[in-house]
């Protein structure tokens, strides 16, 4: 008998490694992408070997050709709590709070992703995962047809739900179980033709919002879209038209800056696949349905709360500015005014730091190892002010802390873009994390806080190691 337990950090890579096979089954489109991904990171590698060397430094190098994220919509308060409880074995926790309902899609969301610097860089892989806002709808009669097909679904197997008890009551699970966790774990992701409800319901649904249609309608949460990971999303961009994948109009995020900030995206356009409605009968209905796509993102570093006012007055100046909602026929007028606005925001991490824009690893550099030779008294250095002195000796350097969670204007972006919509939704925007996080069944992470820690650590490790002469 073997009761050695394996990591969560296992589990997950394992995981995402199945989830993105899956997928590239599901929709062939995405294992086109990764392919035209992995070539063009491939050339920037070759002809940046700064870029190069700072993900080096910054320990992503590994973890670049990995999966990044995808995406999930559940429909209740249950669902997401399982949900939770699912990630959580593979070392997936709730990490910030995204309200969409301004933006007028009716969903609040939360990333489950992993905590540490070290465990983000064995495996990266994440899950923007939404709620539906049932309450949002304001026909009664169809709030109650949709509340009672979510009621009737399960979209967890017996097993898996054994083995997540497994799990919370060993601390961890044996390497076969781990295994079979995997593979049921990811039925609940699995994309199934056969809805559960007629195609004239699914039609109501869809009139009032193609999210909901897409949630109530079918058997289980399919997983929407995976997203790799590039480091130069315009070249990309553009092939993606040549390759078959019609892009987005716009990039959304900040625009091309030699240091990139927060997070760039931008997908190609779902796929109309066929479904069979289960009509009252018993009957099945051919019709089709409009939810899955690939997408890209380009990542940077991760800003302070300082940082972040100032991306944001930035970015809705821009909209502003434009005075439409970015698409098509304003694409080119919007990527002027965008680059225009943010020329207010400094393009080089040595000012980004020293404006405490954004978050950066400190890291002694170990050629100057001697300069520091009489830094006995590590007080002294505890000021901001004798670390930039440190800095600017050459004695540390400065590494960015790339950003690992999500925008929840661009995200609105991305949902827009992918569903059939032709009507805007308005939603009266009341933000309700408190209502999410009792469904979540816990509090979700602060992402600012999070980043805080670990440059803290990373300050701390690197005047120990310099104090000590190493
Ligand atoms: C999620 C859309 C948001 C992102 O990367 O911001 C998203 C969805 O379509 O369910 O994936
Ligand atoms: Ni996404």
């Amino acid at each position: 008998m073997n009761h050695i337990l394996i990591s969560s950090d296992a589990i997950r890579h394992e995981f995402s490694m199945a989830m993105s096979a899956m997928y590239q089954t599901e929709v062939p489109l995405y294992g086109d992408l990764l392919d035209l991904v992995a070539e063009v990171n491939a050339e920037v590698l070759t002809k940046h070997p700064d870029i190069k060397e700072q993900l080096e430094h910054t320990g992503e190098i590994d973890r670049l050709s990995m999966e990044r994220h995808g995406a999930i919509r559940l429909g209740t308060a249950h669902e997401l709590s399982m949900m939770r409880r699912l990630f959580a074995v593979m070392g997936m926790h709730p990490v910030g709070y995204y309200d969409l309902a301004p933006a007028g899609v009716p969903v609040h969301s939360t990333a489950f992703r992993a905590i540490d610097a070290q465990a983000l860089n064995q495996s990266p892989f994440r899950v923007f995962t939404s709620l539906l806002r049932l309450d949002l709808i304001d026909d009664d009669a169809l709030k109650q047809e949709a509340s009672n097909a979510l009621a009737n679904r399960n979209i967890f197997t017996d097993t898996v739900i054994s083995l997540i008890e497994r799990f919370e009551e060993q601390g961890g699970l044996t390497s076969e179980e781990g295994e079979q966790f995997i593979k049921e774990a990811l039925e609940t992701f699995r994309w199934h033709d056969k809805t559960p409800v007629s195609k004239e319901l699914y039609q109501r649904l869809l009139a009032q919002h193609g999210l909901i249609a897409d949630v109530v309608g079918f058997k289980g949460p399919h997983i929407n879209h995976l997203t790799p990971r590039t480091l130069d999303i315009d070249t990309v961009q553009q092939s993606m038209q040549e390759k078959g994948m019609p892009p987005k109009a716009i990039i959304e995020g900040p625009p091309k800056r030699e240091c990139p900030i927060l997070l760039r995206q931008t997908s190609f356009k779902a796929l109309e696949e066929a479904v069979s409605f289960k009509n009252v009968d018993g009957e099945y209905e051919q019709g089709c349905h409009t939810a899955r796509f690939g997408e890209i993102e380009q990542r940077g570093v991760a800003l302070t709360p300082k940082g972040r006012a100032l991306y944001d007055k930035l970015l809705s100046q821009a909209r502003h500015q434009l005075g439409a909602t970015p698409n098509e026929t304003n694409a080119v007028q919007y990527n002027r005014i965008l680059a225009e606005v943010f020329t207010a925001f400094p393009d080089d991490y040595q000012t980004m730091h020293d404006k405490e824009f954004a978050y950066f690893y400190y890291q002694p550099v170990d050629s100057a190892a001697d300069i520091n030779s009489d830094m006995s008294n590590l007080e002294m250095v505890n000021s901001r002010q004798a670390v930039n002195a440190l800095i600017n000796q050459g004695a540390i350097r400065i590494e960015p802390i790339v950003y690992e969670d999500f925008l929840p204007v661009s995200a609105a972006g991305i949902f827009q873009s992918n569903l059939q919509q032709d009507k805007q939704s308005n939603y009266d925007g009341k933000s309700n994390q408190q209502e999410f996080e009792q469904a979540l069944g816990t509090n979700v992470y602060d992402e600012l806080a999070l980043y805080e820690d670990i440059q803290n650590r990373s300050l701390e490790k690197c005047l120990i190691s310099l104090g000590n002469g190493r």
